[in-house]
């Protein structure tokens, strides 16, 4: 599989009933694509059938013919939707027919806009006959992307123009552009059978990605499991598929009883089966009337179909002619990518309605429908960094945001890339987001923390835990949220607390009167000062205002129940740093050289072990730095808020 070899293309065929299309097939490539009995019998179409062939040029061209007959158009749907090009045959003794215009507006519903037109059966009428149908089938063309396409009379009867339509052909996928391939391939099923020897085989045109002899592959929707034992294309058989060939796989594991066609089969886990479709969708101009709010339509996508409930999501119904958007309620769940083109029929009386691109397969719910079309709308901009940027409406990472915007990796990576440097998407750990949405939950963040500070203004702040509560955000995105508010400085750390930078935890008149009488009575004897259960017993100064007063650097809780003023901490602490200086010193010789008692020294001495100035040694005490670097150490452990605030400056 050289990067360099012709591209391969799959060309389907369509066209009213009894119009010589297989026929002209078997005429192209001496393939007769009518494969089951019945159709031989009855001389028509009813199901998809195969052939290929190679152009002048070299290259090969797979053929997916399809019925004609309006019974079998849901035959014809799963058969179109992965070609590159169309041959659009109209006989040229009946001219253009119903389905000649059906299929024509399923072709450009699901968007295939190139094509060669083939007037077969031409031995059949003369040359005058010949220039009204072609001027009857361009005008029937106006209007569609195939206005321009090639018209060639043909003739499988005598082989007239045969050359000239292969061509023809040769021209018009030579302008096509190249098969995307976004290395998650999926395989669409339209046929499953069994083969002696072989067993259980599936058939498709695969698209986005390779597949490859070996691989783990999965069916979707129903995750059974298996192994790609062969593959062939056009008979041949290949160690490699690629995106846009015919693919005929044969697989283990997998029994042809739970295959059907509009199964998808791709690498185990890459693919997620829907049951809400998000799309625009437009109506065909000649329909028998609109189509109304929970009106129930068949939905076909791929080689799948399943029928839906429509919910028309601004206003009451879509006029013929008209688009709007919908979400479509699957009864059976389908495998879909955003920007599959997908029609939607009536089940009865049956009629091709309209189709659309698929905007998203998420099935979020809203409040209201016109809030679901809004977020529709702006998931399906135009430029891939508005698409990106509208699936970054909550944290996601990249890929996912990407998978949902039908962004390929390329253009996913530019486009975030272009997001970032812009400012209008913020990375949070693993994931990303928009600048909007970011604001959404720094806001909220300051809310919750506002209100914290306004239902308890003696606490320092709101623990992460309770802020985290108000925003479901998984721990690490949430931790990255935070870091970054800090960082920009809307939001302080205080100890574990969150805070707002402005808030510094409050009093009341009476307890600041309180505090008045509580310091005096702490600077008494400030390095024998009474405990807290006596500073609340007299004075009324409890934990909550204690902790407050602590937050404000007013006063240092050394331990439990011991309280000192700031100064007197340092003084202890300065005294101790001395001492130690000139060698390890025991409790007694602590007490002795600050001159306080021995219940409010242990506590002291603990204060410095514990803030890692000292350390126990036996029955004495040790410094762990230098005395200099000790008395930094010191008045960082005594002021925590003012380091922390005024560290750098
Ligand atoms: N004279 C003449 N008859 C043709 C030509 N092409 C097809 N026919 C005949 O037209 C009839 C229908 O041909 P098919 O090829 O089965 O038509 P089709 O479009 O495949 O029909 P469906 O698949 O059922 O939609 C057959 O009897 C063919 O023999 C032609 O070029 N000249
Ligand atoms: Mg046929």
């Amino acid at each position: 599989m050289s990067a360099d070899a012709p591209p391969i293309r799959v060309v389907g065929t369509a066209g009213h009933v009894d119009h010589g299309k297989s026929t002209l097939i078997r005429a192209l490539t001496g393939i007769d694509p009518d494969r089951l009995r019945e159709e031989r019998e009855r001389g028509m179409t009813i199901d998809l059938g195969f052939a290929w062939l190679t152009l002048p040029g070299g290259a090969d061209v797979g053929i997916v013919d399809v019925p004609g007959h309006q019974d079998f158009i849901r035959n014809m749907l799963a058969g179109v939707g992965g070609i590159d090009a169309v041959v659009l045959v109209v006989a040229a003794d009946e001219g253009v027919m119903p389905q000649t215009r059906e299929h024509l507006a399923i072709l450009e519903l699901l968007g295939i806009e190139r094509g060669v037109i083939a007037l077969t059966k031409r031995d059949l009428v003369d040359d005058e006959w010949a220039t009204l149908v072609r001027s009857e089938v361009r005008a029937a063309l106006a209007a569609t992307p195939l206005a321009d396409a090639p018209l060639v009379d043909v003739s499988a009867t005598t082989r007239r123009g045969l050359d000239d339509l292969l061509a023809a052909l040769e021209a018009v996928l030579g302008a096509a552009p190249a098969r995307r391939d976004l290395a998650r391939p999926r395989l669409p099923i339209d046929r499953a059978f069994t083969m002696t020897g072989f067993g259980t085989v599936v058939t498709g045109t695969l698209v986005d990605g390779s597949l490859r002899v070996g691989d783990e592959i999965e069916v979707f929707p129903n995750g059974l499991r298996g192994r790609i034992r062969g593959l062939q294309t056009h008979r041949r058989a290949i160690d490699a598929a690629r995106p846009g060939s015919r693919v005929a796989a044969n697989l283990s594991g997998i029994e042809k009883a739970d295959l059907a066609r509009g199964m998808v089969l791709a690498p185990p886990g890459t693919q997620a089966p829907t049951s809400t479709i998000g799309a625009r969708l437009t109506l065909l101009k000649d329909l028998s009337g609109a189509l109304d709010h929970d009106d129930l339509v068949r939905v076909h996508v791929g080689t799948a179909e399943a029928i839906a409930r429509v919910s028309v999501l601004e206003g009451p119904s879509i006029e013929p002619g008209q688009s709007g958007w919908v979400q479509l309620h699957l009864a059976s769940p389908l495998v879909v990518a955003v920007h599959d083109r997908f029609v939607v029929r009536r089940p009865s009386p049956s009629e091709t309605l309209g189709g659309g691109s698929v905007a998203d397969t998420t099935g979020e719910r809203t409040r209201r429908r016109s809030d679901a079309a809004a977020a529709l709308e702006r998931r399906s901009a135009p430029s891939p960094a508005d698409r990106l940027l509208a699936s970054l409406d909550v944290p996601r990472t990249v890929a996912e945001a990407g998978e949902r915007s039908g962004l390929d990796g390329a253009a996913r990576d530019a486009a975030y890339a272009a997001l970032v440097a812009e400012g209008r998407a913020v990375a949070l750990a693993d994931a990303a987001i928009s600048r909007d949405a970011f604001e959404v939950l720094a806001i909220r963040i300051e809310r919750t923390l506002a209100m914290a500070h306004r239902k308890t203004p003696l606490r320092a702040g709101a623990s992460r835990e309770e802020v985290r509560s108000a925003l479901e955000l998984p721990a690490k995105r949430y931790a990255a949220l935070v870091d970054r508010l800090v960082a920009d400085g809307r939001v302080a750390e205080r100890g574990s607390a969150l805070a707002l930078p402005s808030h510094v935890p409050s009093l009341t008149a009476e307890q600041e009167t309180a505090w008045a009488k509580g310091r005096a009575a702490l600077a008494i004897e400030p390095l024998q000062p009474p405990s807290a259960a006596t500073l609340e017993r007299e004075f009324g100064i409890g934990r909550e205002v204690l902790a407050a007063l602590a937050e404000r650097g007013d006063v240092v809780r050394v331990g439990p129940d011991a309280v000192f003023l700031p100064d007197a901490v340092e003084r202890f602490g300065d005294a101790i740093i001395d001492a130690l200086a000139s060698g390890p010193i025991t409790v007694a010789r602590a007490r002795d050289v600050s001159g306080s008692s021995r219940k409010h020294v242990l506590p002291l001495l603990q204060f410095l072990d514990d803030h890692g100035l000292t350390r126990r040694v036996g029955d004495d005490r040790i410094l762990i730095a230098d005395p200099a670097a000790s008395r930094a150490q010191l008045r960082r452990a005594i002021h925590p808020a003012r380091v922390q605030s005024g560290g750098e400056e």
